[in-house]
């Protein structure tokens, strides 16, 4: 879908063989983050803006600059647009490009973890924290300390500890960080850094947080995601490895981390027995959508499962100007996800 031409595309057609419609039309969103506070469904996702940047494979038409939380009383009900819950300019640390942010709350107090580019250019991850699921929310003065690249998911065990799962490739910088430090060496090319494709693929991190849920209680540690036996996928295993998107969630009593495969555009899932994985690969969750990213993620809501997700079918394809949607996900007996066609046949 992707790869298609999008003059090609008939998007009165497509809309009509979607299996969601866009939540808010209102504005653009993107990158949504799913979940369920005192019984009601808040959205977090990126606000999408066209703010006139040329499209690169780094990711700069990605503009960003303020996010808004969106509310929904139940799954089938209406969903509304908060308005403005927190904008670049009062983010001290933060230069640009408000990419996807995800939520969490304990004793009452409601986090937002967002990734944005420092006055330096690098990607850290900061958060601003609220009395309320809708914010506005008032953001830290510095990032996480030892944060970097993009895509934070903030996931609560039932232990009551939280982990954050993060990184994303190309614009995301997760290839710049392969020693441990930064490598700032000047050039355009999202793959530049890579590991070469016969080598093992990069991964994503996760940190348990602090019991404040503002700083890592530790350093980050790589997330190994595993084929069948007992390999790390590798870098050039494009339709499995992990790119960017990260997210957890626990079902029946596997923890089943999901990601986005970036420029093969899927959403895959792994599987494992603890927060740390290792997570061994169990299929795709979702095919491609119109415009070139795919992000999600799954939330529980009334004993059911969904899959937040978004494309760009509402701007007729433009890659940076995307709509949340939502849509059921099933499980097999055995635990595996029915793989979602996003378009009817
Ligand atoms: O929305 C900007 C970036 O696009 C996100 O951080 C990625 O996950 C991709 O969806």
């Amino acid at each position: 879908m992707p790869e298609e031409s999008i003059e090609n595309i008939n998007f009165n057609d497509l809309n009509k063989r979607a299996i969601s419609q866009p939540l808010v039309t209102n504005i653009y969103t993107a990158d949504p983050s799913a979940h369920v506070f005192n019984g009601k469904i808040y959205i977090y996702p990126s606000h999408d803006v066209d703010a006139g940047e040329a499209f690169d494979d780094l990711g700069s038409h990605f503009a960003m600059e303020d996010y808004h939380v969106i509310s929904m009383d139940s799954i089938e009900s209406e969903a509304v647009d908060h308005g403005v819950a927190l904008h670049v300019n009062d983010v001290p640390w933060a230069k640009e490009q408000m990419w996807a942010p995800d939520a969490n709350e304990k004793d009452g107090t409601y986090y937002l973890f967002f990734p944005a580019k420092a006055h330096d250019g690098i990607f850290r991850i900061g958060v601003a924290t609220s009395n309320s699921p809708t914010g506005p929310f008032k953001a830290q003065p510095e990032a996480i300390k030892g944060s970097f690249s993009i895509d934070p998911a903030v996931f609560k065990n039932e232990d009551g500890s939280y982990y954050m799962y993060f990184g994303g490739l190309w614009g995301g910088q997760l290839q710049r960080w392969r020693t441990g430090e930064f490598n700032a060496e000047q050039t355009e090319s999202p793959t530049a850094f890579l590991p070469k494709d016969n080598e093992p693929a990069l991964l994503p991190y996760v940190a348990k947080m602090t019991d404040d849920l503002l700083e890592f209680a530790e350093k980050p540690k790589p997330i190994e995601i595993l084929d069948d036996n007992g390999n790390l996928l590798l870098a050039g295993d494009n339709e499995r490895r992990f790119f960017e998107a990260a997210w957890l969630h626990k079902y029946n009593g596997k923890y089943y981390f999901s990601y986005s495969t970036g420029d093969t555009h899927f959403i895959c899932y792994a599987i494992g027995d603890s927060p740390y994985g290792p997570f061994t690969y169990g299929g795709r969750i979702l095919n491609p959508v119109v415009g070139w990213t795919s992000h999600h993620s799954i939330c529980e809501v009334d004993n059911k499962w969904y899959l937040f997700y978004h494309d760009s079918s509402l701007s007729k394809g433009v890659t940076h100007l995307r709509s949340v949607k939502v849509a059921e996900i099933k499980y097999r007996a055995d635990g595996t996800i029915i793989t979602l066609n996003p378009y009817k046949d």
